[in-house]
């Protein structure tokens, strides 16, 4: 089935939308502050973080290799690199190494022995998921791929896989009881199953509504995959069939990375909504932004065309 591009539309705007509105609550009382300062462009549109700026970066990558390049990802990801984006402290110094010249494979170790197990993967998945929207084997294989890159950790690569599982799913209108049936063929690492496990409630809809304080203490609001992308993947269960505007106040108010925990939820309820569902305000580059998820949604109409002709 071909999705609409109105929904690959949605899904990189709705990460880019959850990015630059959570921003200004990422974060301790420096970091809200510097935010109040820098997180608005000279046309007063709302500025996106490293998230985004990740995302498309390999979105310009799989378009222009035409596959997963981990190389040519390694440099437009150290290109990229800007210190006003927000990026993790871990990745940033890897990205410096990168631009300094040193391979990616030994960089990406080289803060973390085992790489990181940041979220830093996961927040750009559903670009994985968008590319690959016909080739579910293909997807993962890349997503893995695309997480090494700098998040070689398990927990960092397990997480990434989640959300592009989840992406892909809702891209394919899946019932929210067989997305998390493919989340959990996809997660194998315990300490990623047994979170998997609090989604049982799914299937009992009087335990659906959870407080924020509930599910940032049992979910987690952190900075770590572990800790981001169940909280993400509820948001985007619990509010797919719900405004945006309510899912994005629920994301603020479980806090923490909320600016990442957004744009994952951002990403899957895009994917489900479309774009024609989201909230339009001044966003940073938004028109660039619906371009290139047009020419992702093109390049996996090619890709299917190949398919069937083989
Ligand atoms: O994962 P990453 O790119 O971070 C993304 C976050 C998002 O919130 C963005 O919005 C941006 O603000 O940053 O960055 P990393 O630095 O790789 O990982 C994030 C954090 O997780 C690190 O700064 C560490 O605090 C923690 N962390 C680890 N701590 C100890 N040992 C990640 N991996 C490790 C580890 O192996
Ligand atoms: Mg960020
Ligand atoms: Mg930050
Ligand atoms: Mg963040």
């Amino acid at each position: 089935m071909t999705r609409s591009p109105d929904h690959f539309s949605g899904c990189l705007l709705g990460l880019a939308s959850g990015d630059a509105l959570g921003a200004p609550y990422e974060g301790g009382f420096m970091e809200r502050a510097l935010w109040r300062a820098i997180g608005r462009t000279r046309d007063g549109e709302a500025r996106w973080t490293d998230d985004t700026r990740m995302s498309l970066d390999l979105a310009e990558s799989l378009l222009a290799r035409g596959e997963l390049d981990q190389a040519d990802l390694a440099r437009r990801f150290a290109d990229g690199y800007a210190w006003s984006r927000g990026y993790g402290q871990g990745t940033a110094r890897i990205l410096k190494r990168i631009q300094r010249g040193q391979d990616w494979q030994s960089a990406s170790t080289s803060v973390f022995s085992q790489g990181s197990y940041g979220n830093g993967a996961a927040m750009r998945a559903p670009v994985v998921a968008l590319f690959y929207v016909h080739d579910l084997a293909a997807m993962l294989r890349a997503t893995v791929d695309s997480a090494r890159v700098t998040h070689s950790h398990p927990l960092g690569i397990g997480g990434a896989v989640l959300i592009a599982v989840a992406t892909y799913a809702l891209l394919h209108q899946r019932t929210t009881a067989d997305t998390l049936a493919l989340l959990s063929d996809h997660c194998s690492d315990p300490r990623l199953v047994s979170k998997l496990a609090f989604f049982e409630c799914f299937s009992d809809s009087g335990t659906l509504a959870h407080a924020p304080r509930s599910i940032a203490v049992r979910l987690g609001n952190g900075m770590t995959a572990e800790t981001s992308c169940f909280t993400a993947i509820y948001l985007a269960l619990r509010f797919r069939h719900a405004p945006f505007d309510d899912m994005m106040a629920f994301a603020i108010a479980c806090g923490g990375d909320v600016d990442t925990i957004a744009a994952m939820a951002g990403a899957m309820w895009g994917a489900a909504n479309g774009a024609s569902k989201l909230p339009v305000f001044l966003l940073e580059q938004r028109a660039y932004i619906q371009q290139i998820a047009q020419l992702l949604c093109e390049a996996g109409k090619a890709a299917q065309r190949g398919i069937q002709a083989s």
